[in-house]
């Protein structure tokens, strides 16, 4: 049978991940798009005309016919069709966005960035490294203090911040960010890898799947 969801991803991608891990927590089996991004797969117009940036990752949706991208906005929508992962109200969702924004501003930069530069993907200079060095830890301290005050970051229950958020942590050990020092975001990410379908950051299928 065919499915509602294509997502056009590489498996390496954390937005691919985030937007994978909210399906599957939402338990939607979707159909897998890989683009080969050293052959410029997401450059061709093909793919701009499902993202007009020209990057990954993008969500077909064959029932609304639309495709979306940027990963923040993908897990809004989601969680608006699938009525899962939202916040409480306009203040919950307000709140879920705010730690969104807030994700791609200044955590995900420092990490992703960190975690390029050690699989040679990049090649930063000494002083820039340090400073996402010092950005990477800054934010993980932010988002410590808040989760040492609450079991999730939008309300009683997790949400889309979560995911999203997690969907850059899960990265930091690869980036040479010791999460060891943060005890109350360890606990939360043990509270995440615990909810029914989880899949890890590794876990993204490797090539096209139907
Ligand atoms: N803010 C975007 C970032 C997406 C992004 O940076 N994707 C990377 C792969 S992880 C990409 O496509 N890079 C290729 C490029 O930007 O040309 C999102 O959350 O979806």
């Amino acid at each position: 049978m065919s499915k509602r969801f294509t997502l056009h991803g590489f498996w390496l991608s954390g937005p691919t991940y985030k937007v994978g891990l909210m399906l599957s927590l939402c338990g939607e089996d979707f159909a897998y798009h890989s683009l080969n991004l050293r052959a410029g797969e997401h450059k061709a117009p093909a793919f701009l005309a499902r993202n007009r940036f020209g990057q990954v990752p993008a969500l077909e949706d064959a029932k609304t016919g639309l495709s979306l991208c940027q990963s923040a906005a993908i897990l809004d929508y989601l969680a608006a069709e699938l009525g899962q992962f939202q916040g409480d109200g306009a203040a919950g969702t307000a709140r879920a966005r705010e730690w969104m924004f807030w994700d791609f501003d200044r955590l995900a930069g420092p990490i992703y960035r960190s975690r390029a530069q050690r699989f040679g993907l990049r090649a930063y200079n000494q002083p820039i490294m340090e400073m996402y060095w010092a950005e990477g830890n800054a934010a993980l301290k932010v988002l410590e203090e808040a989760l040492a005050k609450a079991d999730w970051l939008a309300g009683p229950r997790p949400t889309i911040a979560d995911i999203d958020v997690y969907g850059v942590v899960a990265y930091a050990p690869q980036a040479g960010f010791d999460l060891a020092v943060y005890p109350a975001i360890s606990t939360w990410m043990s509270r995440m890898e615990a909810l029914p379908g989880f899949i890890a950051s590794d876990g993204l299928p490797k090539a096209t799947r139907a």
